[in-house]
């Protein structure tokens, strides 16, 4: 999974994506023009004490790549989006909105005041913009070489949406629409989340700038972060980090509140795979059956799919072994259409 993250001038987008990812990019003046690129090991305490139990040769945890765009250096600082960025952007599957809602005097913000709710609003209508200028001139090209088809008549659909003020992520697509415009990475199709940068003043504070209320109305998830000191925390070596957290009263750990969050926003969930060679986690969009989870791992297994026998994380730390959850009639035999689950612990038996 890639994620995108987006936002105004100084709005701290750097910052929080140091915080998330440790990395140390440079903030403020001295930061990046281009875009900056860091893979994270998705923390799961379940990969963890599966590997306790098997001591595998390798431990393999799912992966979370991020990218933060450089600032616009086309259109100036009124707009958060340029053609480096909409290159940058083009292959991640959702977008985080860095809103900047912390006080600082010596870091202007391009837009005048600290208007988290602004911000939101102008960060939506630049995203359906953007889509809007692309919708526009296909469908122009389109006519011109007279193929009014089916990819025609759903681009103008999509352009009336944009129109009637809404993001394309709220168009209902079918089977056969969703891949006729896989191709084009509208951004206004991607899931979204809002992430509103906050200042340590107001930590264990009620919000005042209306961020909620709006992230509620739109149906946008929404985390909050105090980015520049989760960066400073992000560096500490990882024991001091919880006592850290614990003094200052921050929750839990910003980078698992952020995957539970963006994997709930994907629709993504993990299954998992262990054994004497390696333990390893598995991202699959939730709902998947069986038979095609085995194709995450290798076309073979899907093609030779037999069974899949399957035993719940929980259930297996319950019994305290895979012998002893069988013995407990706690491991089952799936077959194909099997819907695997959140936290299943999968060995799938095939043949080629
Ligand atoms: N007080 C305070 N300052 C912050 C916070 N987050 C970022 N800043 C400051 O805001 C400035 C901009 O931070 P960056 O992380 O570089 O912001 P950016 O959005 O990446 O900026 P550009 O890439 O230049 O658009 C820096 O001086 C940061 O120290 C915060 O949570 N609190
Ligand atoms: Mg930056």
């Amino acid at each position: 999974m890639k994620a995108g993250i987006v936002g105004y001038a100084r709005s701290g987008k750097t910052t929080v994506f140091n915080a998330l990812t440790g990395a140390q990019a440079a903030v403020g003046t001295y930061g990046s023009r281009e875009a900056n690129v860091a893979v994270i090991k998705v923390p799961d305490q379940r990969v963890v004490r599966l590997a306790a139990i098997h001591h595998p040769k390798k431990i393999t945890h799912a992966e979370f790549e991020f990218v933060d765009i450089g600032p616009n250096e086309e259109a100036g600082e009124q707009k958060a989006l340029d053609g480096a960025a909409l290159t940058a952007l083009k292959n991640t599957h959702a977008l985080v909105h860095v809103v900047r809602a912390f006080d600082n005097e010596s870091v202007m913000h391009p837009l005048g005041n600290v208007d988290p709710v602004r911000d939101a609003s102008a960060m939506e209508d630049e995203l359906k913009l953007c889509d809007l200028i692309i919708i526009e001139r296909r469908i122009e090209r389109l006519e011109k070489e007279h193929r009014k088809d089916t990819e025609y008549g759903l681009l103008c659909h999509c352009r009336e949406h944009i129109e009637s003020g809404q993001a394309l992520r709220t168009l209902p697509l079918s089977h056969q629409e969703e891949p006729l415009l896989a191709g084009y990475s509208f951004l206004s199709q991607k899931p979204l989340m809002l992430l509103g940068n906050y200042g340590e003043e107001s930590i264990g504070k009620d919000d005042p700038s209306g961020l909620t209320a709006f992230a509620h109305e739109n149906n946008l998830p929404l985390i909050d972060l105090c980015g520049a000191m989760e960066m400073e925390i992000a560096r500490l070596p990882e024991q001091e980090r919880s006592d850290f957290r614990e003094q200052l009263g921050l929750g839990e750990e910003s980078r698992l509140r952020f995957i539970q969050a963006a994997y709930d926003m994907l629709g993504v969930i993990s299954f998992l795979t262990a054994g004497p060679q390696e333990v390893r986690a598995w991202t699959i969009r939730k709902n998947t059956r069986a038979v095609d989870a085995a194709g995450v791992i290798h076309t073979d297994i899907q093609r030779g799919f037999i069974r899949a026998e399957v035993v719940h994380f929980t259930d297996l730390m319950e019994a305290g072994s895979p012998a002893r959850a069988k013995e407990l009639g706690k491991m089952r035999l799936e077959g194909k259409e099997y819907i695997v689950q959140d936290g299943d612990v999968i060995l799938f038996r095939f043949n080629v």
